[in-house]
């Protein structure tokens, strides 16, 4: 009995032991590695796409990082699930992501071509062949991505002459304009009031994989080794840096898009006849913001989502409605916000739908700015795609 104790301790540590150099020889190399007979990676077949398990509301896991510090990584919400991190970057991680933004230059987050993308098309919802206010403010927000007050949309037909009885109402006989016009009235009116963009902020995308800045490398292995995918697989996305200003905000919006089989997925900086897949968001909050700026989840915990109901509800527009969301989440520096946009396909073991439950935005500043950077975790749902594009990536230094 004690023999086959022996054998089976033996055997324990000779396990941990070969683990443990496994681990390291991922930290150094990665994934996938290169040899005699090309790049190779660690079982592809059994390679899955890692949910770590959120248990419950308040839940703590602990876990040593690779500058030496011990971090706590907190359930915050479940459904969807959120996990937050305070001081997963430090104070001059932080400033190095402001500063090498600044240095690269931000731009508008919105563009012209983001605003005509979608068009125009009438939403009369309710088939009477005329425009409510309602029904006025969701055709400008489905077509031009701007959030009308009901004044604004007065303020519009008066400068328009679109409404001669003045019922707010607008006929089809009413509507002689032609949607060129209607895009320059709007584009004009954006340009006073930039604020009614469903996205105010300006941005840089950094390229780790194009740069030596060590970082980037560095932060990359952490996040990593605390949502347990491979280094590889996390080497394939860029951190993109956000600021916003008083009124700065970002409307509710879901990071990635549903899996339509036939469309690709985008790659980067090319965003047309694509969509976008990115199976994880990691937030990082870079300064502390005076006052507002918070990350708002509106749909998370209830029962269902009613899309329809939800553009009536205006529950997207987080630039007036923020206080309603039923999750928020401060902004705070060096801290994390860590989220699954996709749930797991069962049988592919990689990315399967949207979960629409992780509909999120930035509330608006009030007071001072905000700077945030994010790591969206790109994959495809096609498994080996990913995998064709790890064995690609240069060795780690
Ligand atoms: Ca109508
Ligand atoms: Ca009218």
């Amino acid at each position: 009995m004690q023999g086959f104790l022996k054998f089976f301790v033996t055997i324990n540590v000779f396990l941990t032991i070969y683990c443990d150099n496994d681990q390291q020889r991922k930290e150094e190399h990665g994934y996938c590695e290169k040899t005699d007979d090309g790049v190779t990676c660690d079982n592809d077949d059994n390679l899955r796409l890692t949910r770590l398990d959120g248990g419950q509301i308040g839940d703590v896991r602990t876990f040593t990082v690779d500058d030496g510090r011990k971090l706590e990584m907190k359930t915050l919400n479940t459904k969807p699930l959120v996990f937050e991190i305070e001081d997963f970057l430090t104070d001059k991680e932080c400033d190095h992501f402001i500063k090498v933004a600044k240095e690269i230059g931000l731009e508008s987050s919105q563009t012209e071509k983001q605003s005509a993308k979608r068009g125009l098309q009438l939403m009369d919802l309710d088939s009477d062949k005329a425009l409510s206010l309602t029904e006025m403010k969701l055709t400008i927000e489905n077509g031009y991505d701007m959030y009308f007050d009901d004044e604004d949309v007065i303020e519009m037909y008066k400068e328009l002459k679109l409404d001669p009885n003045n019922d707010n109402i607008i006929t089809q006989e009413e509507l002689t304009i032609s949607p060129k016009e209607l895009a320059n009235y709007l584009n004009g009116y954006i340009k006073k009031h930039p604020e009614k963009h469903s996205r105010y902020s300006r941005q840089a995308w950094l390229y780790p994989d194009q740069s030596t800045d060590t970082v980037f490398q560095k932060v990359q292995k952490r996040v990593s080794k605390v949502v347990e995918l491979p280094l590889d697989l996390i080497r394939l996305s860029d951190f993109q840096v956000v600021t916003y200003g008083v009124k700065g905000h970002y409307n509710a919006h879901l990071d990635s898009s549903k899996i339509r089989e036939g469309v690709r997925c985008c790659d980067r900086g090319k965003y047309s006849n694509c969509r976008i897949c990115r199976y994880m968001t990691v937030l990082f909050y870079l300064n502390e913001v005076t006052s507002g700026g918070e990350t708002a989840f509106p749909f998370a915990n209830k029962d269902s989502i009613n899309e329809t109901e939800a553009h009536l509800e205006r529950v997207h527009h987080l630039y007036k409605n923020c206080e309603d969301a039923s999750l928020r989440v401060s902004a705070k520096k060096r801290k994390a916000i860590i989220w699954y946009n996709h749930v797991i396909d069962e049988e592919t073991g990689w990315m399967g739908d949207v979960d629409e439950f992780t509909l999120h935005g930035g509330c608006p500043v009030t007071e001072g700015e905000k700077w945030i950077a994010n790591f969206w975790i790109k994959t495809n749902n096609d498994k080996s795609l990913d995998l064709e594009k790890m064995k690609k990536l240069p060795s780690l230094k």
